[in-house]
């Protein structure tokens, strides 16, 4: 079972893919989120994140019950399974920081951690808090490394006191 900390957590994240606000993920969800990764200017890999991001639609659509679209508490059920698909979530983390490097330097900057944040959301939102903390090292920089251990702890954890759980933006009621 979710805990109320793991809903309100991905409950966001759930409110931010279901593009046309309808309380459920649908495929043309999904092709809006592909759609608004694409447009990122300058971005090296955003048609490899759609693919990823698309491939996990079936695995959503597979804990529907034959209804139209996934609900959070479906989502839910899935997030709960997580922690058996422990490669393809830091799978898709690698995509994403791939995706995210938009200079192509291996690492993620300040401003480039801004373009996820705004583009996940469809909305600029501040990041000075919460930037520093998933900075483990205090380098100024996420490395791949640190990047894996947050997207993995958002996704297959329950730690309200992890960076990660912030990986998203700050937690809205
Ligand atoms: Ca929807
Ligand atoms: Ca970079
Ligand atoms: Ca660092």
């Amino acid at each position: 079972m979710a805990s109320e900390f793991q809903r309100k957590k991905v409950g966001g994240v759930f409110r931010a893919m279901d593009v046309d606000g309808d309380g459920l993920l649908t495929q043309a969800d999904f092709q809006a989120l592909a759609h608004r990764w694409t447009a990122v200017a300058g971005s090296a890999g955003p048609e490899r994140l759609a693919a990823v991001m698309t491939g996990w639609w079936p695995v959503l659509r597979a804990a529907s019950r034959g209804d139209d679209g996934v609900s959070l508490d479906e989502v839910l059920r899935v997030v709960d399974g997580l922690g058996d698909l422990t490669d393809a979530v830091s799978g898709t983390a690698d995509v994403m920081f791939e995706t995210i490097d938009l200079d192509g330097d291996g690492l993620i900057s300040r401003s480039e951690y801004a373009v996820l944040i705004e583009t996940w959301n469809g909305a600029p939102a501040g990041t000075d808090e919460i930037f520093p903390r998933l900075d483990l090292d205090g380098d100024g920089h996420l490395t791949r490394d640190e990047f894996r251990v947050h997207w993995t702890e958002f996704w297959a954890g329950d730690d309200p006191d992890a960076p990660g759980s912030y990986v998203f933006g700050a937690l809205m009621d």
